[in-house]
């Protein structure tokens, strides 16, 4: 029997698109525009992913001083500059092609807001912590734009965020298990990228137009989030005449309760109680938000 092409990266069962949402613009934050795919109303969550949006801000837009605990923000900048301040004194600018990985754990306080002329844009993803690592000391790992791992090929150029793929690896460590990859696909390109079979995950599509889990599928455009079925991967086609661009992410599923409070985002109904009292009260990994403010002196109502 002859052996299947590439049998190391074949797929035995691709996934397939099992819902399609288009992410229309929201305000968020203060004058702020987000599309929102996974959070909104009709995608509450997808475990272990809490939020996903892309962002649009334009000074003096942006997202003030503001709490979050329980959970991870992953920051990936389109265009434009961001400057994250927190209250433990963190502070830089992330621009262009820049990642943020925070893990809030116990406790974050920051502002988020644009650094540089004209529209600053970008995607941030909320990924959920397990009950166990929810309390955990912050931390945060920044990758600059030309320290993302690349690689390329037929046609197919990946920057690797999270995870691995054609043989890439990137230095992310992620302590809910995830994939997220940054596929640009030229035209004629055809794509098998392996996914874990026990993990949810989903495409959202930037620019141009592909088809997806399979090649009779319509073709999907920007803005369109895609949550994929059960499979090994997913498989995907750049059918048209001008680039395809695309995130995949992947995560496994944490499968535990969740209440979630705005940017708190807990376990039980009593560990938000607790949150909301510590935040409060400046306690249990509150405390340096007492007297700090960020430059912009804004705060954020959630
Ligand atoms: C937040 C409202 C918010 N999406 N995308 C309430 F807007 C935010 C928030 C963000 C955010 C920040 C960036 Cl840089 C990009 C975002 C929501 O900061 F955390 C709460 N609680
Ligand atoms: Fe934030």
């Amino acid at each position: 029997m002859p052996e299947r092409e590439s049998s190391c990266v074949g797929l035995n069962e691709p996934r397939l698109v099992v819902r399609k949402f288009l992410a229309r613009p929201q305000h968020e934050g203060v004058g702020a525009i987000v599309r929102r795919s996974i959070g909104r109303f009709e995608l509450r969550h997808f475990d272990p992913f809490l939020v996903l949006d892309e962002f649009s801000v334009t000074a003096p837009a942006g997202f003030p001083d503001h709490p979050h605990r329980g959970f991870e923000t992953v920051t990936y900048m389109l265009q434009g500059a961001v400057t994250h301040e927190d209250f433990d004194g963190h502070k830089g600018t992330i621009g262009p092609g820049d990642l943020q990985w925070m893990t809030a754990g116990r406790g974050i306080v920051h502002s988020e807001m644009p650094a540089a002329q004209g529209t600053q844009k970008g995607l941030q993803l909320w990924i959920n912590l397990s009950s166990k690592n929810k309390m955990i000391e912050p931390r945060y790992q920044e990758i600059s734009s030309k320290d993302i791992a690349e690689a390329t090929k037929d046609g197919i150029k990946v920057r690797v965020i999270a995870g691995e793929a054609l043989g890439t690896k990137s230095p992310i460590y992620t302590r809910t298990p995830t994939m997220y990859l940054d596929f640009t696909l030229e035209p004629g390109a055809h794509l098998q990228q392996p996914v874990p079979e026990s993990w949810n995950a989903f495409v959202y599509v930037l620019e141009g137009e592909g088809t997806f889990g399979r090649l009779k599928s319509s073709p999907v455009n920007a803005h369109h989030l895609l949550l994929l079925g059960s499979g090994d991967g997913l498989e995907a086609w750049n059918k048209s005449s001008k680039l395809l661009r695309f995130i995949l992410v992947g995560g496994e599923p944490l499968c535990e309760p969740l209440v979630q409070f705005g940017p708190f985002v807990m376990n039980t109904q009593e560990e938000i109680d607790q949150t909301i009292d510590d935040f409060e009260n400046y306690a249990n990994g509150f405390e340096k938000a007492r007297h700090w403010r960020s430059e912009s002196g804004l705060t954020l109502d959630f």
